[in-house]
């Protein structure tokens, strides 16, 4: 619990509705794919994660004004879609070659190499039609459709998530200076967790600078999510984190290794304290948000 909020009590109930989505956006995947296809889809997906990124999403869009029915909730879907396919393939043997995600075998090690491939190659373009059918399902406007498609899609690309993988892989074994760290995860982790907010905004309607805020807010806690990342994987257990290889063993370069802990977690905070300021002038009333920025420095995995 964080604050006056009691965010475990929202987790818990967002955990269930959002479980519901990932639940019926598989099934229609599983309709267009191989069983094979369809089963490592249904690991990588359904496996248990924190779910920040459709949180978020519904989120953003309630404090825009969006409604609470579940065509929201399959909106996020199409977030946590992306998520998936990039942990599928991100622990394959050519990239970090991972056994263990989210506490379970990774999805190679369970359905083989090329069932994993194919699985995280069918969710992006799974995703982006997830994302199309919710925001129709919401009665979107055809402009606002396409602006929610083109936002996911926009962080999943080379100028978001797979542009800073690519960097990041190209790092690895070569120690990055701040600027480039920052680069890096601001586009592999940042852009996500920020278009999550703006999907969700852009459903409900927001405008400008509601937009903006959002987008500053998201880029803030995007950051500090990844300096925590850093933090945990230096100072925790793989079983404690239910995944590996930790970034030491795959001489990556880390906000731990540039700052040390202790700089490490104050510039984490102070990116939290940037992500408060941006929602205080957004004009945006979500003790939600506010909670979430402190969750991302305070988990405990
Ligand atoms: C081919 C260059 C290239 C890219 C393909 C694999 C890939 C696309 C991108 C990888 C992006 C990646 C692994 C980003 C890491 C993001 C991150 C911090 C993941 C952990 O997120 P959590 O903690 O995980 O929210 P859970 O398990 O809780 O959902």
């Amino acid at each position: 619990m964080s604050g006056a909020f009691d965010l475990d009590a929202y987790l818990a109930g967002e955990a269930p509705r959002v479980h519901a989505a990932l639940e019926r956006a598989t099934t229609w995947i599983g309709e267009r794919v191989t069983p094979d296809v369809a089963a490592a889809v249904r690991h990588g997906v359904l496996s248990e994660g924190k779910r920040l990124r459709p949180v978020l999403c519904v989120a953003a869009f309630r404090a825009c004004g969006g409604g609470d029915g579940d065509a929201a909730y399959d909106l996020a879907a199409s977030l946590e879609l992306i998520h998936a396919y990039s942990l599928m393939h991100d622990d394959l043997p050519c990239m970090d070659d991972a056994d263990l995600r989210r506490g379970r075998p990774t999805t190679h090690k369970a359905h083989g190499e090329d069932v994993t491939l194919r699985a995280g190659a069918a969710l992006i373009p799974a995703a982006a039609l997830q994302a199309w059918r919710a925001a129709e399902g919401l009665g979107c406007p055809r402009s606002t459709v396409r602006a929610v498609v083109a936002r996911l899609m926009e962080a999943s690309g080379g100028g978001g998530m797979v542009g800073g993988q690519w960097v990041d892989l190209e790092g690895e074994g070569r120690a990055l200076g701040a600027e480039a760290l920052d680069g890096l995860h601001r586009r592999k982790t940042g852009a996500l967790l920020a278009a999550s907010l703006l999907v969700g905004a852009t459903a409900a309607g927001a405008q400008g600078p509601t937009l903006e805020a959002l987008e500053r807010y998201g880029r803030a806690i995007g950051l500090a999510f990844q300096i925590a990342d850093d933090i945990l994987d230096a100072t925790r257990s793989a079983e404690v984190l239910g995944k590996n290889p930790s970034d030491a063993a795959l001489e990556k370069s880390t906000y731990v290794a540039l700052y040390g802990l202790e700089e490490a977690a104050r510039r984490a905070r102070s990116q939290v304290d940037e992500a408060l300021a941006a929602l205080v002038g957004s004009g945006v009333r979500a003790p939600v948000l506010e909670a979430l920025a402190l969750f991302v420095v305070e988990r405990e995995r």
